[in-house]
């Protein structure tokens, strides 16, 4: 028998890419654990990746390419070959790109963070075929955009330094269920003697375990932040000597911030003036004591219509306070600007150079409406064709019940590479299985840490799978693409994914980190200690010429969410409460919701609800309760509790529609409207209404 450990990375889209150590025995994976020796994973796994072997041979995995007999949705297929699904892909393509190939949509997100199996040889072939380019906006855009205004690059504080803060900001994250590795140092700190305050609507495992809990109403985190600065500069509670060598526009955001009083941020934010006082006289003092004071800003801030400049007002605390001069504060939403990564070797952007103008830019945000769009000058051709890969469309983009209907179109040629039966597979014309990752080889960057990752094929790829890679190198020869760059391998495509011309990568050599497993970026532990911003005035800008020029606030500002009883009282009266669906803890997005052991635990779709506003609605706690607005309804058996604030509804997301007892899932009452910055989706902007169920509805649930 013969038994040896591969060393892996985990692809999922979470900060933490942990680096995974395989014991393969007689070619067949039995188990996955952490690199004790990689710092960030430090031989920790969470829940979900700890049963990775459960996932890859998983009963349900897809093992051959398939056809579809049945009606779109309705998950009828049958068997077909490798060579009578490509050469049908290739007819249908091919038919369509001689008429318009902006007909043909690539839809993608993070299915993989891998660059490989990502948008490598995907995009060369979509680049070459001259399809429409997809706006991958589903994310991190808002925030991405808004936090690049002042600070200049996805880059900040390096999260192996929280041990030593003092105190630390959880802003619009759950870090415990979806960015665990930096919980688990936010633990040491505490143990340090830091303080740790979490700042979100909703009492989350998070919020539960910190000192403090600042449970705001959703989508006032600008204001919040706001009313910080305010304090912040009425109290002097600022380094005169960062913010005259480092910033911009200091006195402008004073004029600005005036406004932004104590009382008039609590009453937006719909907390106690003691709260917004006090978390900003906290942070102050402790950042202007020289101790560690850091803001973890996620995810949670930014779906929602101002999620832009929620991201850019908090990234103007830390220069304010010149907490960056530590290297345990500054502020942390993303490291991902830090890779230097080669996406013109990666995706070949130059091979759409024949097609003339550049492809027009789809959002996949509003998928739903795109599919539903008529040719139009203004659109160009309808959507005749999506080719789908490390995403599931159906369950997790806004608005279901559009995009349904636009999946469900007879006209609509639609092929899926995936590794089960999707929501979206149940779509599908032709199905195609995909390697996971013990089956495949890739490369990754990351967005909690600074390192680059390497993943060895463990195993074989199980029954027909094929990698993406493989997909669309085969597609690419069927339609006659002779280009020698359809014709790398994996290891060459691996081997050109970092920059060896830039200082953080220049040690970059594949063979090597194939064996290592990981290598650090070369990035100093305090980045802006000594200012350098990224921004074009090379410092913290509170006020950006930039965000003028794209016809925004080019200061800090308020935008209230699209809907909410304050900024939207007639929706308001129809639709009383916020709903906001994030991440549940044991799926990762619509991954691993259909491995049993893990949808157990979470066991079926619920709504926390608070006590009051359950028993003005009759609800009891265990009740079946339908939660709809005017895009749609789903159904959920209620919790009633008090983590929720009095007016929120909060639904863990994100479930296959199909484990529902009514085939719905959160995003049927979610919006397609996108936010200030980034064109993203605005999840967490809702309003909702919600009504037990009667006996009869209940039990057939
Ligand atoms: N287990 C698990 N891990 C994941 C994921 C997953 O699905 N499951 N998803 C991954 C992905 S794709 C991402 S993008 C990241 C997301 O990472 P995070 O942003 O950390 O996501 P969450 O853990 O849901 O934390 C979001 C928190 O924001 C709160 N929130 C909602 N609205 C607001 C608001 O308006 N203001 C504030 N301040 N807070 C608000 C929610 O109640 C929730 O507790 O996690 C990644 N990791
Ligand atoms: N209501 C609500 N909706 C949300 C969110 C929310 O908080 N609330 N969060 C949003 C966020 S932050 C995000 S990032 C998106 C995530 O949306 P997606 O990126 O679509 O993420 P997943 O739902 O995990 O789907 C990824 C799919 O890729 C497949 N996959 C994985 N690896 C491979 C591979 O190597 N090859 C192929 N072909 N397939 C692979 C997996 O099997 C899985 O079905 O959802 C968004 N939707
Ligand atoms: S999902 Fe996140 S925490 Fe879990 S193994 Fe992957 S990178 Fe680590
Ligand atoms: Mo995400």
């Amino acid at each position: 028998m013969s038994t040896t450990i591969v060393r892996a990375a985990c692809p999922h889209d979470c900060p933490d890419t942990c680096a995974l150590l395989v014991t393969v025995k007689d070619g067949v994976a039995t188990e996955v654990r952490g690199d004790p020796e990689h710092p960030p994973t430090s031989g920790v796994l969470c829940t979900k990746v700890a049963r990775y072997t459960e996932r890859t041979y998983h009963k349900d995995r897809l093992l051959h390419p398939l056809r579809r007999v049945g009606k779109k949705g309705e998950g009828k297929f049958e068997r077909i070959s490798w060579d009578e699904a490509i050469a049908t892909i290739a007819d249908r393509l091919g038919a369509i790109a001689l008429r318009d190939p902006q007909a043909i949509l690539p839809y993608s997100y993070a299915g993989t963070m891998g660059l490989v199996q990502g948008e490598s040889m995907a995009g060369r072939f979509f680049n070459r075929l001259g399809a429409s380019q997809l706006e991958r906006t589903i994310c991190a855009s808002a925030g991405g955009v808004g936090y690049r205004y002042t600070v200049g690059a996805r880059i900040g504080t390096d999260l192996e330094q929280v041990n030593n803060a003092k105190l630390i900001l959880i802003w619009g994250g759950n870090p415990i269920a979806s960015n665990l590795h930096f919980w688990t140092r936010a633990q040491a700190a505490k143990r340090n003697g830091a303080r740790i305050i979490a700042i979100d609507p909703y009492r989350s495992l998070t919020a539960e375990k910190c000192h403090q809990h600042i449970a705001l109403l959703p989508g006032t985190d600008a204001a919040l932040a706001l009313g910080m600065m305010h304090v912040l500069v009425a109290e002097n509670l600022l380094d005169g000597d960062y913010i005259a060598r480092h910033t911009l526009g200091f006195e402008q955001l004073k004029e600005r911030v005036a406004e932004w009083t104590p009382h008039r941020t609590a009453d937006i934010c719909g907390i106690s003036v003691e709260e917004v006082q006090g978390l900003a006289r906290e942070y102050g003092r402790v950042a202007l004591a020289g101790e560690g004071a850091m803001i973890r800003a996620n995810y949670g801030l930014q779906r929602v219509r101002g999620g832009g400049m929620a991201a850019r007002n908090i990234a103007c605390l830390p220069a304010l306070v010149g907490a960056w001069r530590h290297p345990s504060g500054g502020i942390q939403m993303s490291t991902s600007d830090s890779f230097p990564r080669d996406s013109a070797a990666l995706s070949r952007p130059d091979l759409a150079a024949r097609h003339g103008a550049p492809a027009r830019m789809v959002n996949m945000s509003t998928i739903g409406d795109e599919l539903l769009k008529p040719a139009s000058p203004a659109f160009g051709p309808k959507i005749d064709a999506v080719v789908v890969y490390n995403s599931n469309p159906v369950a997790v983009a806004p608005e279901s019940a559009k995009v349904a209907e636009g999946f469900a179109r007879e006209d609509l040629f639609t092929v899926v590479l995936e590794h089960f039966q999707t929501d979206t597979a149940d779509y599908a014309d032709i199905v195609l299985p995909a390697t996971t990752q013990l089956e495949h080889v890739d490369v990754h960057s990351a967005y909690g840490h600074v390192y680059m990752m390497a993943n060895n094929a463990a195993i074989a790829p199980l029954g027909e799978a094929k990698p993406n890679t493989e997909i669309f190198r085969l597609l690419a020869a069927a339609m006659g693409f002779g280009e020698d760059c359809f014709k790398e391998c994996d290891d060459a495509i691996a081997a050109a994914a970092f920059r060896r011309d830039h200082p953080r990568s220049a040690d970059y050599d594949w063979d090597e980190l194939k064996e290592k497993g990981w290598q650090r970026l070369s990035m100093p532990a305090a980045p802006f200690a000594e200012g350098g911003f990224a921004t074009p005035s090379g410092k913290c800008e509170f006020y950006s010429e930039q965000m003028k020029a794209a016809g925004l606030d080019p200061l800090p500002a308020y935008t209230p969410p699209y809907e909410s009883v304050a900024s939207n009282p007639q929706l308001g009266a129809k639709y009383p409460l916020a709903m906001i669906s994030p991440p549940a803890r044991n799926f990762l997005n619509s991954s691993f919701v259909n491995v049993q052991s893990l949808r157990d635990t979470e066991g079926e779709p619920h709504l926390d609800m608070h006590p009051d506003d359950a028993a003005a609605r009759g609800i009891a706690d265990g009740d079946m309760a339908r939660i709809f607005n005017d895009r749609g309804s789903m159904q959920a058996r209620v919790r009633v509790t008090d983590k929720a604030r009095l007016g929120l509804v909060v639904g863990l997301s994100i479930w296959w529609k199909k484990f529902a007892a009514d085939g719905k899932n959160a995003n049927e009452v979610t919006s397609q409207r996108l936010t200030d910055m980034g064109n993203a989706p605005t999840f967490y902007d809702v309003l909702v209404q919600v009504e037990r169920m009667a006996g009869d509805a209940a039990a057939a649930a």
